[in-house]
């Protein structure tokens, strides 16, 4: 053990903070009635939170809600399948923390770990005496190693104080946090007192607050699945993990993932905390047994619905859709979780709020839909599911810089290269079904689905100005459009004029480009003729290199 521990670096100060009954606490803020009674969050037939008056009489999370009532039949229940506002608050924290540190890092919605790392070592540096330990600490004190962290650690905790006034400040919300020399330890840490505490635990005290785990499940990052593979070698609790065969474990797991989890047990974690940035892909799910077609697609347009709430707040416009389904073979009772994706054409979401989608545009989203779930599921014969789940990824950023012509077209060719990478349409892992489709959905063309066929860079252009530039559309191409008409030197009444076309451009091109983007293209053309005029060919050659004309000339 002595061994392990000199394997481990003690010169981080990480901060892990949770939300104290975060739906209920989102709830009671909502309605301040229910502060003093003992309140749960309901989703289907659980209590999936609860507040710490009714922890008090013994509810626990995710308790079936009969369970709950007969031990508190007094208990008030507030649906909380609709996690909007709990979103918005978890949203609201990790951005508040990311005012005062660089690296903060999501885990699920009501965690975030902080590397607090510089921001202690700054403050150590003009920081004069010993520091008194802010909040709880874990285990004996009475041989700290003497690296230095035990005054990183207490300046830790004294920073993990001020987060968390300040998230009770401004957002109202009461949180627990823990404060160690890695994420694994803070975050156990934190749930030694809860709620509205705080718990420091030095390197000393690593082993005995892993020992202090109840159970192999509750080491953070092993699941279910990974401890029943570890029976398989004997191994059951955290004392059987830290005495281990490391060969065998290796045989099992791979010697990197061995390595890993060995060290966990030991408390030992050299995993880094990384910022996170906009999720990659945003989706939801419903775990409902459905059997008939229509009640599939109904489902499914309750989904989309929702899903086009959260990508409208999101505000970046997606580029894949991504069905789930779960479904169960009657005969072998073998349940299968599958995912099919598609690209989907952006243009889609060509709209000023993407939650209000006209009508149009929801029916083409569902046929791809439809059409993704008949690769899934046959639906010439009679299918059993548990589970819809729907998702958008690959998103697009609307940049909210104002553009020049030229970074509008040189943008549009970046991202034609990312295009032309990922458009592999039905990225799925099993080969398509050949049932027929049978609901009015499949009314769409394939224009909805991006094509992989590579696009003449001219065309691209126009594809992209296409689903951008819509008059009523708050769209970052708006902006450009603006620019460039800030930047035309003719007037606005002479944008309707008939542009005369750049002899080597393509017309039938040209023609569909914007009466703006036209102009700008002819006053190229016309200055590029004058300096032919004007100065040797050479010269003239080397600066034509340089022409957005260039993205026009016929091929
Ligand atoms: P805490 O941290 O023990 O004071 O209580 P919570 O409620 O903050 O629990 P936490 O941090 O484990 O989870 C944050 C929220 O996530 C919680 O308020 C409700 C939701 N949640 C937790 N566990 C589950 C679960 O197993 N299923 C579902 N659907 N939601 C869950
Ligand atoms: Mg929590």
């Amino acid at each position: 053990m002595d061994n392990e521990q000199c394997l481990d670096n003690h010169s981080n100060t990480i901060i892990h903070i949770d939300v104290d009954c975060f739906y209920a606490q989102v709830e009671m803020l909502r309605n301040p009635d229910l502060n003093n009674v003992p309140m749960g969050v309901s989703q289907k037939r659980f209590v999936v939170t609860c507040n710490y008056i009714a922890r008090s009489v013994g509810i626990k999370k995710m308790m079936l809600i009969t369970e709950a009532k007969e031990k508190c039949p007094e208990l008030v229940l507030i649906n909380g399948e609709d996690l909007h506002d709990y979103r918005q608050y978890s949203y609201k924290i990790t951005e508040l923390l990311l005012h005062s540190f660089n690296l903060v890092e999501r885990l699920g919605l009501d965690e975030n770990f902080i590397d607090a790392t510089s921001e202690v070592n700054k403050r150590l540096q003009v920081c004069e005496g010993n520091l008194d330990p802010v909040g709880n600490v874990f285990g004996d004190t009475s041989d700290l190693c003497d690296c230095g962290c035990t005054e990183r650690l207490k300046m830790g905790a004294i920073i993990a104080q001020e987060l968390r006034d300040k998230i009770k400040s401004e957002l109202k919300l009461t949180t627990c946090a823990g404060i160690a020399h890695n994420k694994l330890l803070a975050k156990i840490a934190g749930s030694r007192h809860k709620p509205n505490q705080q718990t420091i635990v030095f390197p000393n005290s690593a082993v005995e607050l892993m020992l202090s785990l109840p159970s192999l499940t509750k080491i953070p990052g092993l699941g279910q699945k990974l401890c029943k593979d570890l029976e398989t070698l004997g191994i059951t609790n955290l004392e059987d993990l830290q005495n281990c065969d490391l060969t065998q474990l290796s045989n099992l797991l791979g010697p990197e993932k061995a390595r890993v989890i060995y060290d966990l047990s030991f408390g030992i974690d050299r995993s880094v905390v990384k910022t996170t940035g906009k999720p990659q892909s945003i989706g939801i799910e419903d775990s409902k047994h459905i059997t008939a077609e229509t009640e599939v697609t109904e489902k499914l347009h309750e989904l989309l619905s929702r899903l086009l709430l959260l990508v409208a707040e999101d505000g970046r416009i997606p580029r894949t859709i991504r069905l789930t389904v779960r479904q169960t073979n009657k005969t072998s009772r073998l349940t299968v979780r599958e995912s099919r994706q598609c690209n989907i054409n952006p243009s889609l979401f060509n709209c000023k709020d993407i939650s209000q989608l006209p009508e149009h545009n929801i029916n083409k989203i569902m046929s791809i839909i439809m059409r993704l779930f008949s690769k899934l599921v046959d639906t010439q014969r009679p299918y059993h599911l548990s589970l819809l789940g729907l998702a958008f990824t690959k998103f697009l950023e609307k940049p909210n810089i104002r553009s020049t012509l030229t970074k509008f077209l040189y943008n549009n060719m970046e991202v034609q290269s990312i295009t032309d990478i990922e458009n592999k349409y039905d990225t799925g892992k099993n080969s398509p079904k050949d049932s027929s489709p049978s609901t009015s959905y499949f009314d769409n063309s394939d224009s909805d689905i991006e094509q992989s066929t590579k696009k003449s860079k001219m065309e691209n252009i126009i594809a992209r100005r296409r689903i951008q530039n819509s008059e009523d559309c708050e769209s970052p191409c708006k902006l450009k459009v603006a620019d460039l008409r800030l930047n035309s030197i003719e007037k606005s009444s002479d944008e309707n004029q008939n542009v005369p076309c750049p002899p080597n451009a393509d017309e039938k091109v040209f023609r569909e480009l914007p009466n703006d983007l036209q102009l700008e293209l002819w006053k190229e053309y016309k200055k590029s003729r004058e300096r032919i005029e004007g100065e040797s060919l050479i010269r003239t050659k080397k600066s034509k290199t340089n022409t957005i004309l260039n993205y026009l000339v016929k091929r």
